[in-house]
């Protein structure tokens, strides 16, 4: 008889144009494009991984939402099922930085048992005046989250951050 398959989901949620459809693209296919499409309502895949020191496979939904309004009052539809949610800024965008407070207030209001990690982008961008990995710890700390930075476009930390998301969400 086959084994009944876990089934988690991981949602990146944050500030329109943070990055988060560029770094699923970055792990799903490799690819990086330098033209913007912006996420309407939302987009997901499923992937089959394997969790690090077990023998076992499990299927993770990888979500990205919209950044813009109208996902908004949407949330209370995405948010409940979500094993890992990802709240993702721009290193180069202190509005960004400061908009993760909105997605935090919702993530305490719709999937208080989630996992939380916060994802900063664009870091091959990253110059005297963008966010400093010190300020984003200190947030993740005080927010109880993991603080992850990474880039879509150079692909630096993003295996390694996806791969600890899987551990966090299939050993839970
Ligand atoms: N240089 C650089 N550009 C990036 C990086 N990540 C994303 N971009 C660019 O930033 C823009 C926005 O990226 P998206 O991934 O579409 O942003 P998003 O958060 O999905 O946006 P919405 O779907 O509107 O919420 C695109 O033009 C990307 O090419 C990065 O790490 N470095
Ligand atoms: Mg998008």
């Amino acid at each position: 008889m086959l084994a009944k398959q876990k089934k988690y989901s991981i949602t990146f949620v944050g500030a329109q144009k943070s990055g988060k459809s560029a770094l699923l693209d970055r792990f799903q296919h490799n690819t990086f494009h330098d033209e913007y499409y912006r996420t309407l309502e939302s987009d997901f895949f499923e992937k089959f991984v394997k969790v690090s020191n077990k023998d076992e496979h499990v299927a993770i939904r990888f979500w990205s939402l919209g950044g813009n309004e109208r996902i908004r009052p949407l949330l209370d539809s995405f948010l409940p099922d979500t094993s890992l949610l990802a709240i993702v800024y721009d290193v180069t965008s202190r509005q960004s930085f400061s908009e993760m407070s909105y997605w935090y207030n919702e993530a305490v209001r719709l999937c208080p048992d989630a996992a939380l990690c916060l994802v900063g982008t664009h870091t091959d961008l990253r110059d005297k005046d963008s966010i400093k990995e010190s300020q984003a710890v200190q947030q993740a700390t005080a927010w109880g989250a993991t603080p992850f930075v990474c880039s879509a476009l150079t692909g630096d930390g993003v295996d390694e951050m996806f791969k600890a998301m899987v551990s966090m969400v299939a050993r839970g």
